[in-house]
C-alpha cells in the first residue's frame, strides 16, 4: 500500500474506512502523469445472486485459504470433462466508461453485481512503480489482478486506486470488476434519491506508472483572501523522503525551492505581484510544473479568492451574483451517465448559452475532467456530496463514509480555480443527530480547505405567507443556500406571489433550487401543470419574489436537462423522467431556458 500522500488527508485517515483499510488514495492529477488508458470493450457477466462471489454457503471466495473459485479466475475448462458455468470469453462487451443501464436493455432498472474483464498488457521496469487508478466505480467495487484481489471501494463517485508494483505481469494481465450499485439504507447515498442509480465503472480506468519517490500531491492556490499570496504544499511518497523540489509557473515569472522533510512533506509559498486571476470572464490558466529528482509533473491552474462580506461574496474582491443552474452528470441523448470529455462540454456549453457564470454540480461528486473543462470554460462551481435527505445520522460508519467521499472530492478538486463551493449535503432534515452528523462534516471541510466556501441546500419552512429558513446548520455555512418550490411542490403560479421570504442570516442568499416540470412540446396556458407555459411563468414568479430578498447573490435553478429517475412513473408527462429541466430530454430548449437567460442578461449588466 502507498503511505496516505497528504496531511490533508492524514486529518481524516482514522475515519476514512473505505480508503485507509481498503484502497490507497488518488494520486493527484493522475492524467498527468505517464500512464496506459484500460478503457474499451470490457466483457461483462450479470450476476444477481453474486454466484461468483460466494460459494454454495454464502462465503466470499476471496476469503477463503485459496482465495480462488469466484468468476476473478477468469477460468477456462481444463479439457472436456471440467465443468465451468461462467465465461467472460463468450460473454457479451461494455463500453468503460459507461454505465450499464444505458448499454443493455435488460439492465436499464438493474440494481446488483456485474463483474467486467479487461485484459491489456504491460511492459513493467525496474525501479518504477504501478498504480491502477479508477476514476469511479458505482457503488461498491472488488478489483482482481490476474486472479488475485487488489482490494474494494465504496462510493459511487470518487476516486480510487491501488498500487500494482510487483503484481504485473510482463504481457498479458487482466483486471476483473465485481461492481455492485445495491442501494442501502445505512449508505452514502441512503436508499432514496431522485435520480438513476446508473450502475458499473463510469469513468475512466488508467494504469499509471511513477518513479519509485514521486510526487504523490500538492496543493497550488493563492492563501486564504490573499491574492498576493500562493500556498500550498508538495508531498512525496516513496523512501527517498529528503528532496528538493521546485515549483514553477513559467508564465508569470513565479518559482520556488524547498526542501521536503523527513514524512516527504514541504510547504511552498510564493509572494506574487502580477497575475492575471481567473474569473468566468477570462479563465486564465497557467502552466504550472512541480519537480522532485525524477518526478515532473505538469498542471493548468488559474489563482483567484472567494470570500463573502456580510451579504456580499467577492471573487478577485469584486462583488458578484452567480448566474447558475443545476446539473446531474447524465447525458439525456443517450441516456446515461456523462462518458467523456464531449459529453461533458455539451452540457457546460448549455449552461454557458443561458449566459451562466456558475453551475451547481448535483448531488455528488462530477468527474474531475468536467471540473478541468470548468476551469477552462470560465464556470464555477458548487461541488457536492451525495449527503441527501434522510442518511442513517446515527450509524458512525456512514458518517465515517460521509467524511471519507467529502475528503476523496476536496483532495481531487483542490486545485481548480472553478470550484468556489464544497457543499455538504441536500435537504437534510433538522433534527439533533442530524446537526451533529452536518456539524462535523462542515468541520472536515474547514480542516482540509480554508480557501473556498462552504455550503449546503437547506430547506424553507413557511409560517403563513412568511418563507424562512431556521437551521442551526445555516450558522456553520457561509452562504444562506437553501433550496424552495413556491408554484410547485406549495402554492402555484395562482398565488406563489402572496409568499415572502425573510431569511435572517447576514450571509449572501443562494437559491440552490427551485423550479417545475414542463414536458417539451407539450403547451397550455400558465395555470395548467406540465406545460412549458406553467414552467416559464413560474420562473418570472419566481425572479420577482427573489428580488425581494436582501442579500441574492446567486441562484442555480433546477435543472438544465431532464434527467432520469425511477421516482417519476407518470406514463404520459414522466416516463421515469424529471421535467424540471429547461433543456427537454432531446436537447430541445424550453421557453423557460429564453426567460432565465433574459433575467441572467440583466444581472450580467447589474454586476459589471
Ligand atoms: C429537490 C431535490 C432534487 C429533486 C428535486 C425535484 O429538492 O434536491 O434532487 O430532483 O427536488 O424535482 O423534486
Amino acid at each position: 500500500m502507498l503511505n496516505r500522500f497528504s496531511a490533508e488527508a492524514m486529518a481524516v485517515a482514522a475515519l476514512a474506512w473505505h480508503c485507509a483499510a481498503l484502497a490507497d488514495p488518488a494520486l493527484q492529477n493522475i492524467q498527468g502523469r505517464t500512464h496506459q488508458n484500460l478503457d474499451g470493450r470490457w466483457h461483462y457477466i450479470v450476476d444477481p445472486y453474486e454466484t461468483g462471489y460466494y460459494d454454495y454457503r454464502r462465503k466470499p471466495y476471496d476469503q477463503s485459504d485459496k482465495g480462488t473459485g469466484g468468476y476473478y479466475d477468469d477460468r477456462q475448462p481444463k479439457d472436456k470433462g471440467d465443468v465451468v458455468e461462467y465465461s467472460f470469453d463468450g460473454s457479451p462487451t461494455l463500453a468503460i466508461p459507461g454505465d450499464w443501464n444505458s448499454q443493455d436493455a435488460k439492465l436499464e432498472f438493474y440494481e446488483g453485481t456485474v463483474w467486467m474483464r479487461q485484459k491489456f498488457n504491460a511492459a513493467p521496469k525496474d525501479g518504477k512503480r504501478y498504480v491502477l487508478y479508477f476514476g469511479a466505480v458505482n457503488y461498491e467495487a472488488h478489483v482482481y489482478l490476474n486472479g488475485k484481489k487488489l482490494g474494494s471501494h465504496k462510493g459511487g463517485f470518487t476516486p480510487f486506486q491501488f498500487e500494482v508494483t510487483g503484481k504485473l505481469a510482463a504481457g498479458s494481465n487482466t483486471v476483473v470488476v465485481k461492481a455492485d450499485n445495491k442501494r442501502h439504507q445505512d449508505a452514502i447515498p441512503t436508499v432514496s434519491t431522485d435520480w438513476w442509480n446508473y450502475g458499473g465503472i463510469t469513468r475512466d480506468v488508467l494504469l499509471a506508472e511513477v518513479p519509485a519517490t514521486y510526487i504523490a500531491d500538492y496543493k497550488v492556490q493563492l492563501a486564504k483572501g490573499d491574492a498576493r499570496r500562493i500556498e500550498g504544499y508538495v508531498q512525496l511518497d516513496g523512501t527517498q523522503k529528503d528532496q528538493e523540489i521546485t515549483v514553477a509557473i513559467p508564465e508569470a515569472n513565479l518559482s520556488t525551492k524547498v526542501r521536503t522533510d523527513a514524512n516527504g512533506r514541504a510547504a511552498i509559498r510564493i509572494p506574487v505581484s502580477k497575475l492575471k486571476y481567473w474569473s468566468p470572464e477570462d479563465p486564465k490558466l497557467y502552466g504550472v510544473t512541480i519537480a522532485a529528482g525524477s518526478d515532473k509533473v505538469s498542471d493548468r491552474i488559474g489563482f483567484r479568492t472567494i470570500e463573502t462580506r456580510g451579504k456580499d461574496i467577492l471573487l478577485n474582491g469584486k462583488s458578484t451574483f452567480w448566474r447558475g443552474v443545476s446539473i446531474h452528470d447524465e447525458n439525456p441523448l443517450i441516456p446515461g451517465r456523462l462518458r467523456g470529455a464531449g459529453d461533458m462540454r455539451m452540457l457546460l456549453q448549455w449552461a454557458k448559452d443561458m449566459n451562466c457564470n456558475y453551475v451547481r454540480l448535483a448531488h455528488y461528486p462530477h468527474s474531475e475532467e468536467m471540473i478541468r473543462l470548468a476551469d477552462e470554460m470560465g464556470l464555477m462551481v458548487w461541488a457536492e456530496v451525495p449527503v441527501y435527505w434522510t442518511i442513517s445520522w446515527e450509524n458512525p460508519a456512514t458518517l465515517q463514509n460521509a467524511q471519507a467521499q467529502l475528503t476523496d472530492l476536496i483532495v481531487r478538486d483542490k486545485n481548480r480555480a472553478s470550484v468556489v463551493v464544497w457543499s455538504i449535503g441536500n435537504e437534510t432534515p433538522v433534527s439533533p443527530p442530524r446537526n451533529a452528523f452536518m456539524f462535523k462534516l462542515a468541520d472536515t471541510v474547514r480542516a482540509l480547505d480554508d480557501t473556498r466556501l462552504v455550503g449546503a441546500a437547506l430547506e424553507v419552512h413557511r409560517n403563513g405567507k412568511e418563507v424562512t429558513v431556521e437551521d442551526p446548520l445555516a450558522e456553520k455555512l457561509d452562504l444562506a443556500s437553501f433550496n424552495e418550490y413556491a408554484g410547485w411542490y406549495w402554492a402555484s403560479n395562482k398565488d406563489m406571489l402572496d409568499f415572502h421570504f425573510n431569511i435572517p442570516y447576514d450571509k449572501p442568499v443562494m437559491i440552490t433550487e427551485f423550479g417545475a416540470d414542463a414536458l417539451g412540446g407539450f403547451h397550455g396556458d400558465a395555470d395548467t401543470r406540465w406545460t412549458e407555459e406553467y414552467q416559464d411563468q413560474l420562473y418570472k414568479n419566481q425572479f420577482r419574489m427573489l428580488e425581494a430578498i436582501p442579500g441574492l447573490r446567486g441562484i442555480t435553478p433546477w435543472v438544465l436537462v431532464d434527467f432520469r429517475s425511477p421516482r417519476r412513473p407518470h406514463p404520459y408527462y414522466q416516463d421515469f423522467w424529471n421535467r424540471k429541466g429547461l433543456i427537454s430530454q432531446s436537447g430541445k430548449r424550453k421557453q423557460a431556458f429564453h426567460t432565465l437567460k433574459a433575467y441572467y442578461d440583466k444581472k450580467q449588466q447589474q454586476y459589471k
